[in-house]
């Protein structure tokens, strides 16, 4: 079955005992036993929860993998992850990645006795591993720099590390690591996968037996799960996840070309421009180029903030409705600034998450902030 048959299908039969099409919330914590372990498949909802089953039903579904499962966050699921290695293990990941991730690297997990180096996510050389390396991370595209990495290149040359792809920019419908080599898929589901702006989760994605029961036995062993009521509504998002994801990939490369032609306008990054090195890489490996869009400001960053009003300033990215962040300050604050600045993640930087408003009212609105700034 297509994309959308399986995100409006999948982990979604009407509920046998009533016939109710959208099955009810299983808003509970435990389960009855008749005797003790003889039970209906569920004991406790850290464990198990028939709304987070139907969830992990339909996020597998839509990678084109055997397993999925659910994640309190983004970075829970992360963390998750990385409990798979060991000390003395070796780390390559792209140098431009969410501050949040960079943050468990190196403030959590260095901590643990894991190395981390950060390459250039342009160079699939770069992530060539070493003897000790056991992960390879890629974000594809990065957050904020919207860099393109050749997933199946580095796939192919990993070796014995497992390839993770942090699927969240893209989405599943833009982009289907596992069919390029990746062994886990990893999101924050908070962003396009919910697409409300209403739900923080993450999830992974996986088709090796071996590393869903070592994530699973995490899962349920230290408990960073979402509620059935987060679950839930991550799971009534992803029904439509396809349509969201081709009005924001229209929207933002007719934003991204209005960019380009403006005086306010340093530089632009956004796959979809012809000038973007990741360009060529992106179109073989995206179905569309997403609905993120970064550009360096030419003006004074006060004055386009306080006239932007379509675009909210907040953190985050991939609702229905326009945002835009200043990494520097925001999203990426946790990354000293020598590093940040060294990676290209300049102060005038603004990242747009853009929505799915009317594209000609978006770029009136920006307009009129650029002239402003
Ligand atoms: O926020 P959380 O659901 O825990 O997800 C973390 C995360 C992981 N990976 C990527 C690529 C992300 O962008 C994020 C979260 N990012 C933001 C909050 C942000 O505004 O960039």
């Amino acid at each position: 079955m297509k994309f959308p048959t399986r995100a409006i299908h999948a982990g979604q039969d009407p509920d046998p005992s009533t016939g109710a099409v959208i099955p009810p919330i299983y808003m509970t914590s435990t389960f009855a036993q008749e005797t003790p372990g003889v039970h209906k498949g569920f004991e406790y909802s850290r464990t198990d929860n028939p709304t987070r089953q139907k969830l992990e039903t339909v996020l597998a579904s839509l990678d084109g993998g055997q397993h999925g499962l659910a994640f309190a966050s983004g970075n829970a699921a992360t963390d998750t992850i990385l409990k798979l290695l060991s000390p003395g293990d070796h780390v390559i990941a792209g140098n431009d990645l969410y501050g949040g991730t960079y943050r468990i690297f190196e403030n959590v997990w260095r901590h643990w006795g894991i190395d981390f180096t950060y390459v250039d996510p342009n160079n699939t050389a770069d992530f060539k591993p070493t003897d000790k390396t056991k992960l390879i991370w890629l974000e594809t595209p990065t957050n904020p720099l919207i860099k393109i990495t050749d997933i199946e290149a580095v796939a192919k040359q990993k070796g014995d590390a497992l390839v993770v792809v942090d699927n969240t920019f893209a989405s599943s419908y833009l982009q289907q690591p596992l069919a390029l080599g990746a062994d886990i898929v990893v999101y924050s589901s908070t962003k396009y996968l919910g697409g409300h702006s209403d739900v923080v989760g993450g999830a992974v994605t996986t088709s090796s037996d071996e590393i869903h029961e070592r994530l699973k036995f995490l899962q349920n062993a230290v408990g960073p799960v979402p509620s059935p009521f987060d679950s839930w509504l991550l799971h009534r998002s992803l029904k439509t996840l396809h349509l969201r994801m081709e009005a924001h990939s229209n929207n933002a490369q007719a934003v991204a070309e209005f960019l380009q032609g403006n005086a306010k306008v340093d530089h632009v990054y956004y796959p979809g421009l012809a000038h973007h090195p990741g360009h060529d890489v992106a179109k073989n490996q995206m179905k569309r180029f997403g609905g993120m869009v970064s550009f360096e400001l030419n003006g004074s960053l006060n004055a386009f903030s306080k006239s932007i009003s379509l675009f909210t300033l907040a953190e985050s990215l991939g609702g229905i409705e326009s945002l835009v962040c200043h990494p520097s300050s925001m999203t990426h604050a946790s990354i000293p600034r020598d590093i940040r600045i060294a990676n290209g993640v300049k102060d005038n930087l603004l990242r747009l998450s853009v929505g799915v408003e009317d594209v000609d009212d978006l770029i009136t609105d920006l307009e009129q902030a650029l002239s402003n700034a």
